[in-house]
């Protein structure tokens, strides 16, 4: 066996974007322990503080701006351009907001993942811890999902549950859940750097645990 064969090569990843990017740190943190390596951070808005903390960590940054295109697809088709430039294994939504095209989720098929700030399937979409309260439940939590065309519908890979206590407001609630998030995702995102980790036939397959895996937090 020659020495590149023998040498795993490290997997690639592109994290995309729109605000505070704090699980993009997390994810950045995580980095060296879990055998992955971001090679670009990519925000459809130019004003997201995760453009910054990329910057700070030496990973190469772009803007992409939804607004100067005309379609969804014509912006989505650009961002896979700019996207495929970095060759990357996995492509991570962020706390990315603008719905991608079918095209576009096609494209990268069990390959491209996001977290979600709900134990899916509840609360597809936005405005989730709100609606969480407001439906009396108990239980809120995060998801990380492999993505496909239905918004928030594929295939749930891993969940960190949290009680909703009396008093907690969407705000309060939200906090929580992101503490959790910034535990999940470098978690899901080192077993698929790993190669633990894949879609087949509409499933999240992980080669030791029967998924999705759900961990309550407390
Ligand atoms: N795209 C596809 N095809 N499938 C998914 O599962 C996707 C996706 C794109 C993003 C993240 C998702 C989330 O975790 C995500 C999953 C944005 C919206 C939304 O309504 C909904 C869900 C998610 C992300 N976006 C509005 C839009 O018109 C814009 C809202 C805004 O800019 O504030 O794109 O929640
Ligand atoms: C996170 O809670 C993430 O789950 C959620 O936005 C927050 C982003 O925080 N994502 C969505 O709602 C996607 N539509 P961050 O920018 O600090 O990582």
């Amino acid at each position: 066996m020659s020495i590149s064969e023998s040498i795993p090569k490290q997997c690639s990843i592109v994290v995309l974007i729109s605000g505070s990017g704090s699980n993009l740190q997390a994810l950045i943190d995580h980095a060296e322990h879990g055998g992955y390596a971001i090679r670009a951070v990519i925000s459809n808005k130019a004003d997201a503080y995760g453009l910054t903390r990329a910057a700070e960590a030496n990973i190469p940054t772009s803007v992409l701006s939804h607004r100067e295109f005309l379609s969804r697809e014509a912006f989505d088709t650009e961002l896979a351009t700019l996207i495929d430039q970095f060759e990357p294994d996995l492509v991570v939504l962020a706390g990315f907001m603008r719905i991608l095209s079918a095209s576009f989720v096609n494209h990268y098929a069990g390959r491209l993942i996001n977290i979600h700030p709900s134990l899916l399937p509840k609360f597809p979409g936005t405005n989730t811890h709100q609606r969480a309260l407001d439906e009396g439940e108990e239980l809120h939590g995060a998801s990380v999902h492999f993505v496909t065309e239905e918004l928030d519908g594929g295939p749930v890979i891993a969940r960190r549950s949290v009680s909703i206590e009396a008093g907690d407001s969407a705000e309060s609630l939200a906090a929580k859940v992101l503490e959790q998030e910034h535990q999940l995702y470098p978690m899901v995102v080192s077993w698929f750097a790993n190669g633990e980790l894949r879609m087949a036939d509409g499933r999240a397959i992980h080669s030791s645990k029967t998924l999705p895996d759900t961990v309550h937090a407390g």
